[in-house]
């Protein structure tokens, strides 16, 4: 019976639908939130919100070993080709592994592990980033894996190496939370005051209200 369930559940979602991939549905969801699909990267440059000495192209420390993502296009601004200051700099995700992850891409890490990232980046919609960050109308907004929403993860210090997600791009759930909160409960997670530092976060506090889109 649980088998039969599953399948349906397979059948009637996305066309790719893999065993290894907890998410369903489109937006894909999970435990009623929504997914997003993660992957790592190490950077030295200060990025699409600037969190780097306004001379130059360095970032600040935090920046670089702290708990920061480059999100997606279509997550980072409303304006698909906004490159600079998009309004989802500065705003804290939660996000939860789910125990699954895309076939070939990846590997499983345990469900249920919260960590909460500050977006400082963009992950554009171009070439080398298409298969990860490229949600736009041509796709129906998901990415070649199916998925509306993607984190890029800094591991500038290692530190997703640190939590074992270092070459796992685990799929996650996403949820926005308060930067200060979480700041207090692991450091690694910037603060709002940190992200004052930051040349976009000079220009007025970016809101941006998560979607399915
Ligand atoms: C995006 O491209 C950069 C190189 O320009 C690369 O370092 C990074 O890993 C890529 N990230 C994704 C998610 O495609
Ligand atoms: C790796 C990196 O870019 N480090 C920089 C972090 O920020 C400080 C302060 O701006 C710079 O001095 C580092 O070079």
């Amino acid at each position: 019976m649980i088998l039969t369930g599953f399948l349906s559940i397979c059948i009637f979602t996305f066309a790719g639908c893999k065993a290894e991939q907890k998410c369903t549905g489109n937006p894909r969801m999970y435990n009623g939130k929504m997914c997003a699909s993660t992957t790592w990267y190490i950077d030295g440059r200060k990025g699409a919100c600037g969190c780097g000495p306004a001379n130059g192209d360095s970032q600040f420390e935090w920046n670089h070993s702290g708990f920061v993502a480059a999100a997606s296009q279509n997550m980072f601004d409303y304006n698909p080709s906004k490159s600079w200051c998009g309004q989802m700099c500065g705003k804290c995700i939660k996000i939860t592994s789910t125990g699954g992850f895309v076939p070939g891409q990846g590997g499983s890490v345990a469900a249920g592990q919260s960590h909460v990232f500050m977006v400082t980046n963009l992950c554009p919609n171009e070439y080398p980033n298409l298969s990860w960050c490229s949600q736009d109308r041509s796709n129906g907004y998901l990415n070649k894996y199916g998925y509306h929403a993607h984190f890029d993860l800094e591991d500038g210090a290692g530190q997703i190496r640190s939590i074992g997600w270092q070459h796992r791009n685990p799929e996650v759930t996403y949820e926005e939370v308060n930067c200060d909160q979480a700041h207090h409960q692991n450091s690694r997670t910037p603060s709002n005051g940190m992200y004052r530092q930051c040349q976009c976060g000079q220009r007025g506090n970016c809101k941006k209200k998560l979607t399915g889109k």
